[in-house]
Formats: structure tokens, sequence, C-alpha cells
């Protein structure tokens, strides 16, 4: 059975430029993979989709049919999806590949929240699933800004129903000392409740709150720096689809 690897985020977070940078380097390591565009709105992509849904829903023609706007015409799209899944599905069976990288739209909220993603996910084949989730630099290096990330990665989470990689993206872009701060926060509760006191803001016992409740639900992983820019740390993504799916990090074709 192949893998479906979500890449989820919000908007400019990096999403495409990392299912590119993932599928070459799933290429130049011998493993059969293949890329699917599931943004509809999308102008430019820095990689060729092998299965591209502007093939079947067109922006422009959702605007003129439905008499709504961009951000209307984008919903809309989100749910002709859903309707023609099956066509989507059938092109990529067709590449018979191990692994489809799946990039999803600029706008989070349209794969994560709607219903129609449940059945997408249903639908291409929910088992090996997961979703590989982008938490955008500079909001990440707050620590206000990593809990409402966290909050929304965990929104995803439930809503979808799927195993999910968290993932530091664009790290070519922080100062070390930011990375580390980051990383600390994602792998000891405590560190990031002490940033919370220390940052004194209005909202700080709110969040203190929040962050107990978060702990409790025991939803910090160990998030994992990558840059597509770069390549570093995509073999670490590779590695934690193996140990999810296979109980194994190894770089293994089998
Ligand atoms: N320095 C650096 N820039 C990056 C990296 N990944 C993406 N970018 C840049 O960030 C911008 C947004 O990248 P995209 O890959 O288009 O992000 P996205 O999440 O697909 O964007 P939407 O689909 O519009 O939401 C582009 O200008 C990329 O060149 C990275 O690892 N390092
Ligand atoms: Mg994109």
């Amino acid at each position: 059975m192949s893998v479906n690897l979500y890449f989820i985020g919000n908007a400019g977070c990096g999403k495409s430029s990392l299912t590119s940078a993932f599928k070459n380097w799933m290429q130049s390591n011998g493993f059969s993979c293949a890329t699917v565009n599931l943004d509809p709105g999308v102008e430019w992509l820095p990689y060729s989709p092998d299965v591209d849904v502007r093939d079947w829903i067109n922006l422009n023609s959702v605007m003129q049919r439905f008499g709504v706007g961009p951000n209307g015409a984008q919903i809309v799209s989100a749910d002709l999806l859903a309707l023609e899944i099956g066509k989507i599905k059938d092109a990529m069976e067709e590449l018979r590949v191990d692994y489809y990288l799946i990039d999803t739209p600029g706008q989070m909220e349209l794969f994560t929240l709607r219903e129609s993603s449940n059945f997408v996910v249903e639908a291409l084949g929910k088992q090996k699933s997961l979703l590989v989730f982008l938490f955008e630099p500079t909001i990440s290096i707050k620590p206000q800004g990593f809990i409402a990330l966290l909050l929304q990665s965990l929104s995803a989470q439930f809503r979808l129903d799927l195993p999910l990689i968290p993932i530091l993206s664009k790290v070519d872009l922080l100062k070390q000392e930011d990375i580390e701060n980051v990383l600390l926060w994602g792998s000891d509760p405590t560190t990031l409740y002490e940033a919370l006191t220390k940052e004194g803001s209005m909202t700080a016992n709110m969040n203190i709150e929040l962050f107990r409740v978060l702990e409790t639900l025991d939803i910090f992983q160990n998030l994992k720096p990558v840059s597509a820019e770069t390549g570093y740390g995509i073999v670490d993504i590779y590695s934690q689809v193996q140990f999810i799916f296979f109980g194994s990090e190894d770089l293994s074709k089998d």
C-alpha cells in the first residue's frame, strides 16, 4: 500500500517548496514517489506536479459559474475536489509509486476544517496517510506564536484524524539560538512555560492556563528542523514516516 504525505500549514510556510525538495531527495535516493497538487488557485509551483487538481478544477471558471469572488471560489473548489476525487485517485494510481507527496492549498483551513477533506483523505486511502505540519519560522520563535501553531496542528490532527509530523520550516532563515529555543519548547514543556512567563504579556495568565491544558493533552512532540532551500533535515521526515508506519527508521526500500 502506498503512503500519502499531506503537506499542510499556514499560507507561505513553505509547503510547495518542501514538496518539491522532498521529491528531489526521494528520487536521488532511489525511492518511487509522485507529487500531487491539490491547490486549484496556485499560479506557479516550484515543481511540475505529476497529478494536478487544476486539470479538473479551474478557479476562474468556478468564480464565473458560481458568481463568487476568489475566496468563495476556493471554498466551492474545496467541495468540488471531493466530487472529482475519483478521477484524481485514478490518475494517482496510474503512476504506481510508493509515496504520494500531496501539496495542499495556501489557506490551511480549506483543507483542515472542511468536511470534504475527510472525504478526500478517505478516498485516497487513509490507512497509510499522515500530515506533515509546517511551523512557520517567524511565528514560531515567539512563545505565543509557537502555542498558536501548536493549537492549529492539534486542530488539524483532530479534524483529519491522522498522525502528524511537526516541522520547523525554513530553518536556514533562523538564527541558531532561535532554532535551539523553539526545539527546546517542542520537547520540554517547562521551557515553554518559562518563556511565556518571561514575556510577561497581558495574556500570559491565559496562555499559561492554555499551556497546562496542552501539557495534559500530551501533544508536545519533537519538532524537526528542515530547510527546503538547503535540504537540511529532509532525511528526518523520511525516517519519521518509516517509524510511524513501519516501526523502523531504517533507510530501507523494502
Ligand atoms: N530561505 C528559505 N525560503 C523558503 C524555504 N521554503 C520556502 N521558502 C520561500 O518561502 C516562500 C513561500 O514558499 P512556498 O513553498 O510557496 O510556501 P507555501 O506554503 O506553498 O505557500 P502557499 O501555498 O501560498 O500557502 C517562497 O518565496 C519560497 O521560496 C526554505 O526552506 N528556506
Ligand atoms: Mg503552495
